[in-house]
């Protein structure tokens, strides 16, 4: 029998295990931060100075020379370098925690930390640092423009159709360390689960857990090396 083609969707989960917070559990970022301050175009341009230092202080911890991958950011890298079939890894997260570890087949849905867009010329840039005002844009050399690339809320998700027709072609589908509350991804499992098979890997049950064909709650990085070897 050929192998499955497999959609891997990952979440804030499983980078908690390396350090970094999640959204939405009592000690997440929504719990010392309102979304609606810093997390949508509207907030942005109402104060951006505000906005930058959010970005600037989460894309400081990507510096931090203790920030590794974990064994399920690993474990997933490997599983990829041995797939024969079609493989897709979708991260919501805008950490580069999957890239470290190696993922190649990698889609970053709602954007990247390190990376800025232009909003005069709509480059997107490498930005390892903090981002100001005065900042000039690489491409056009313009200030004054350059936002986080991150998807916020009201903005349509990156590499969409790149996602659709992945989810469309797949047998096995996994969602590992997200709460399912978010949408488009927290809908991707309704896409899938009349012709795929369907898992979660996640601490605690999702708000779509019962969606899913099976569902293994525990920590990241004991649960997907487990899947994976
Ligand atoms: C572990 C673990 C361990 C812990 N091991 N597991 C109704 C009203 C208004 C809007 C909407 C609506 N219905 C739908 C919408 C749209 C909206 C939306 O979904 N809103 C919901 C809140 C209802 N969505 C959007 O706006 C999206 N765009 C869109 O829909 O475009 C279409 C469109 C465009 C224009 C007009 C109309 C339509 C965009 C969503 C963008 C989300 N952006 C953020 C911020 C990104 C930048 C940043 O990082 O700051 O993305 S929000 C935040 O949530 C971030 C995450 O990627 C995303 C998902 O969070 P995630 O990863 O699931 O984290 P948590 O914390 O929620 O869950 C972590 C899980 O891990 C938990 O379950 C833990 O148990 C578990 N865990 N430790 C394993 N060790």
């Amino acid at each position: 029998m050929a192998p499955p083609k497999i959609v891997i969707l990952t979440g804030a989960g499983i980078s908690r295990e390396s350090g970094l917070h999640t959204f939405r559990d009592a000690d997440g970022i929504w719990a010392r931060h309102r979304i609606e301050d810093v997390a949508t175009p509207e907030a942005f341009a109402r104060d951006p100075a505000l906005v930058q230092g959010f970005y600037n202080a989460r894309r400081a911890q990507l510096r931090d020379p203790s920030l590794r991958p974990n064994a399920a950011h690993e474990a997933l890298a490997e599983l990829e370098a041995r797939w024969p079939a079609d493989f897709l890894l979708v991260t919501q997260n805008v950490d580069d925690l999957h890239d470290r570890a190696g993922s190649k087949r990698l889609v970053h849905m709602h954007g990247e930390l390190a990376k800025a867009r232009c909003l005069h010329c709509a480059a997107v840039s490498h930005a390892p640092g903090d981002l100001t005002a005065e900042t000039p844009c690489p491409a056009c050399g313009r200030a004054g423009g350059m936002r986080p690339h991150v998807v916020w809320f009201g903005e349509m998700p990156l590499e969409m159709e790149r996602i659709g027709a992945a989810l469309e072609g797949c047998d096995l589908f996994v969602s590992i360390g997200t709460s399912g509350a978010v949408y488009p991804a927290a809908g991707f499992v309704r896409e899938v689960r009349h012709r795929a098979d369907t898992l979660e890997l996640n601490l605690e049950p999702s708000e779509g857990s019962h969606l899913f064909d099976e569902a293994r709650h525990g920590p990241a990085t004991q649960l997907v090396p487990a899947f994976v070897r």
